[in-house]
């Protein structure tokens, strides 16, 4: 029994911790990297945070998700992986210590001390002996190895590539760091550069992971489909047209143009030839002529992204080339430059009919270039049909067309190709939007390339006995450019080949690198090995992955790539790296607009009773915006650390698992916390309140075996709502449903507090009612839920026997506790329905006709005629007929 009674109120600021010391003493969460197999194995993973130096309650969110998995699977009797990590390298170390001074190592890892500190008071079941972060030695060291398997298995090339730079900066710009084509920091305009740089050969994998897209049935289909529409496979054509004549190019004599087509069948629907700036066609229109060469000058000062291609307006530049038509004999027709082709897709080149494509006809209308109709409408006449403004882009039949007159598109396409095959004008192709993937980077920030430039013999691999190349760590952020570049003597090495005077590699990857095989490292962090095989083939593939949709497409492909470039060099026995995906919604909160634009913090503005707001200081009225994500730049934001200061991690957890389904978003409120709260101490007073009155756990299970049905009805009705909670919860939780486990447990707890009397079976029911409510909301409240436990289980003697909620198994319900006890039983009258009435399950059949026919309806429809014949369909219909 209790010596001490429990505080009145539930003091989660002295519980909380206790149990996490608790937790991480008894190590709940730990699991060897090679278990025994006894158990099934799950692995459950949040995409790991970015050290920015604080965590979001978009964290909150994630984490929370992925620790009720975690906690539920483990109860579930699963072994449980659930490390925590941090994707450490990238640009705001280096801004913040150009900006302060600040070494980026140093800024970096007091951010990890931060937020590693704000997570563990969330109480997240993470075993954090596996934590690394992507900017340890121990790890990038790893992964250089990694790359020279890459490397070895044929999977890195050395390419010339266009980039974005930075004249002022000296530097490289990613494509969202060039706004209104200028450096975001600088301000200069942004000029397109071509530079040798390291490649990841993922397009020699586009098919797979196109293909095996189909068997990830635990994605969500919109990942999917943004994965497949990012691959991009086109069926079409090459076509080469030859050029009237010969032009000097900067690679010598050109005398014909390929492009690439979807519609072959449009062929005669071509109005121009149109290359992109970078074409070398282009490059040798502007070595004749100033004006094309200014052309391509402007066109270069556009942001290479294709979204900043799509979105400009389109323009071209007539190059006075021209080309034949590979089936009209005689016919000639323009080369354009043209700044909607990109030079990184198809050939650089296209042939524009503007008829078909809207792109080809908004410009071909600018320019005044024909616009010769081929594809016939369904349904519409030859005679009079005529394209305005907007292209037809879908399927028909051709005319105008010579030998492809009358078919469909599809056949159409299909006999262009083997007429252009028969004259060896093109053939049929696949053409992959996807890219191979750019990995260098020139900041110092990242992991270093673990390769080095000989002259005499060219680029070299550093041995795999000289890893890590670490970075230097006295670097001059003063100077603009790359500090490993201009470090005075880190890039100066011999070459590992014949020991000459040689130079490192200064490009850092692409910090993607750093987490496209986290997951895989996590089950084996500390292995003087990128990976060990029986550990990454026990855990992987993740059953589990939870994050942001802002991810769905290059973190994820990525990782997708390196597990089957792993699985095929023979490392990795699974080909996909996530066997579920789960992406949740946002985390909103209101924001407040003064009449001058200034946004205000919710604490400087008045809300009253009908909605509307105005400002403490100056009494103004203020503008509300509902629903708007958290962002620090409307002030919007709540801090997650004063929120769990305030009201502890359990009411934070529970509020943002209540509110709406995972994958929505959700609006923060401060009612909605303080509501959460309420009900956490609303629990604690449910227990500590029956704590007295409870018959002990034998004595519990001996009332419980021994019900009986006519006399224990109260125990009998709270049993059933409890088991009823069991089924429903864990449905619940093993669907992400987990706003409805939260309403399930109020229906719970609601059930508790009404099943007030005090007979010893309803006693009995009442402690495992409550028993099971804490451990089903124990993966949701842990701390709550542990503190509860050890009230209505103390421990007795030294074994301490009573166990934490943390070990226990999941409660399991019991079958016959959830068959309804009555059912309801639809009443006709000459078949027309006219009550319905609910009787005991099993109920004899004369008391439920007597039911039946006293229902005032019923007799009403009866109208004293005589009844002359009573159907019972049993449980689910009486009929009389009159
Ligand atoms: C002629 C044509 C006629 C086209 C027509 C379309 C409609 P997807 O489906 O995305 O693969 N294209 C080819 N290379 C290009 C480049 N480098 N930059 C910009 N556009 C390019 O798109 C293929 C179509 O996009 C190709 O088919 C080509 O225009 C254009 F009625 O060729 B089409
Ligand atoms: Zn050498």
């Amino acid at each position: 029994m209790n010596d001490v009674s429990p505080p009145a109120r539930y003091d989660f600021a002295m519980a909380e911790p206790r149990w996490q010391a608790e937790w991480e003493a008894r190590g709940c969460f730990a699991v060897p990297d090679v278990p025994d197999g006894s158990r099934p194995k799950s692995y459950v993973l949040e995409m790991f945070p970015y050290p920015s130096g604080k965590i979001h309650m978009g964290h909150v969110r994630n984490y929370t998700l992925g620790d009720v998995v975690a906690r539920h699977k483990r109860a579930t009797g699963h072994a449980v992986m659930h490390p925590m990590g941090w994707d450490a390298f990238g640009l705001p170390a280096e801004n913040a210590a150009r900006e302060r001074g600040v070494h980026p190592a140093a800024w970096t890892y007091q951010n990890i001390a931060n937020m590693r500190a704000e997570l563990k008071r969330m109480g997240l079941s993470i075993e954090w002996d596996r934590e690394f972060a992507t900017c340890d030695p121990s790890y990038y060291g790893q992964q250089q190895a990694l790359f020279l398997d890459f490397w070895q298995a044929g999977l890195v090339e050395r390419k010339e590539s266009w980039v974005n730079w930075d004249p002022v900066d000296g530097t490289v710009l990613a494509n969202e760091q060039v706004i209104d084509g200028r450096g975001w920091r600088s301000g200069a305009l942004v000029e397109k550069k071509s530079l040798n740089q390291w490649f990841l050969s993922i397009t020699k994998y586009a098919p797979e992971l196109l293909a095996a897209l189909d068997g990830l049935d635990r994605w969500p289909e919109r990942v999917k489909l943004m994965q497949a529409n990012w691959i991009g496979r086109s069926e079409g054509a090459r076509v080469r047209f030859p050029l009237t004549q010969a032009v000097d190019g900067p690679t010598g004599q050109m005398s014909e143009v390929e492009v690439f087509t979807t519609r072959p069948d449009t062929l005669f629907g071509m109005s121009f030839l149109a290359v992109a700036a970078e074409h070398p066609l282009a490059t040798a229109a502007a070595a004749r002529d100033p004006a094309a060469a200014a052309f391509v000058a402007e066109c270069r000062a556009m942001g290479t992204s294709e979204a900043a291609i799509e979105q400009a307006e389109k323009r071209g530049f007539d190059t006075g080339f021209r080309v034949a038509h590979p089936f009209l004999e005689g016919a000639t027709f323009p080369v354009w430059i043209a700044n909607f082709v990109l030079m990184e897709y198809g050939t650089g080149a296209i042939f524009a009919c503007p008829s078909g494509d809207q792109r080809d006809l908004d410009f071909a209308r600018k320019y005044g270039l024909p616009v010769p109709p081929v594809v016939l409408p369904p349904g519409a006449d030859a005679a009079t049909f005529a394209i305005g403004d907007t292209a037809f882009t879908e399927d028909g039949t051709l005319f105008n067309s010579g030998f492809l007159d009358g078919l469909d598109t599809k056949v159409g396409k299909r006999k262009a190709i083997e007429a252009l095959e028969a004259k060896g004008a093109g053939q049929g192709v696949v053409n992959w939007r996807l890219r191979d993937w750019g990995v260098s980077r020139q900041r110092y920030w990242g992991c270093p390339i673990p390769a080095i430039h000989c002259d005499a013999c060219g680029v070299v691999p550093v041995p795999k006995n000289q890893l890590p190349v670490t970075l230097p760590e006295d670097v001059d952020f003063s100077k603009p450019g790359n500090p490993l570049d201009h470090h005075p003597s880190w890039k100066h090495v011999a070459c590992p080949r014949c020991g000459a005077a040689a130079r490192r590699e200064t490009d850092t990857f692409d910090t993607f690198v750093d987490s496209s095989w986290y997951f895989a490292r996590f089950t084996a962090p500390h292995a003087g090995t990128p990976l060990v095989a029986e550990a990454v083939n026990h855990w992987l593939p993740v059953d589990q992955y939870i994050g942001g949709i802002e991810h769905a497409i290059l973190h994820l492909l990525y990782s997708r790539f390196f597990t089957r470039a792993l699985h095929g060099m023979g490392k990795l026995a699974t080909p996909e790296p996530f066997a579920g995906l789960f992406t949740q919604g946002m985390v909103t909160h209101a924001s407040y607009r003064a009449a001058d634009g200034r946004w205000l913090y919710p604490e400087e503005v008045e809300v009253a009773p009908d909605g509307t707001a105005t400002a403490k200081a100056t009494g103004e009225a203020v503008a509300i915006g509902r629903g708007e994500k958290m962002s620090k730049s409307k002030n919007n934001t709540v801090d997650p650390g004063a929120i769990i200061g305030r009201y502890g991690a359990d009411t934070a957890r529970w509020f943002i698992l209540s509110d709406n389904p995972p994958e929505r978003d959700m609006e923060w409120s401060e009612a909605g916390v303080a509501g959460a709260h309420r009900f956490v101490q609303r629990l604690h007073r449910l227990t500590t309140a029956a704590l007295d009155g409870l018959p002990s756990p034998d004595e519990t299970e001996r009332l419980l075996a021994g019900l009986d049905p006519a006399r224990d009805r109260a125990a009998l009705a709270l049993r059933r709502e409890t088991h009823g909670a069991i089924a429903a919860v864990s449905t619940a939780l093993e669907t992400f449903a987990f706003n409805v486990a939260v309403a399930r447990i109020h229906g719970l707890a609601n059930a508790i507090g009404e099943a007030s009397d005090t007979a010893p079976a309803t006693g009995a029911a009442r402690r495992e009612a409550l028993e099971t409510l804490l451990r089903l909301a124990a993966p949701m409240m842990p701390h709550l839920a542990e503190e509860l436990w050890s009230l209505l289980r103390p421990r007795h003697g030294p074994e301490g026997e009573a166990r934490l909620v943390a070990e226990l198994p999941w409660p399991e319900a019991d079958p016959a506790l959830l068959v309804a006890d009555t059912v309801k039983i639809a009443v006709q009258v000459l078949g027309k329905l006219r009550a319905t009435i609910e009787v005991p399950v099993g109920a004899p059949e004369a008391d439920i006709l007597a039911a039946a026919e006293a229902e005032e309806n019923v007799q009403r429809a009866i109208a004293g005629k005589p009844i002359r014949k009573r159907i019972h369909v049993p449980g689910r219909v009486v009929n009389f007929v009159v």
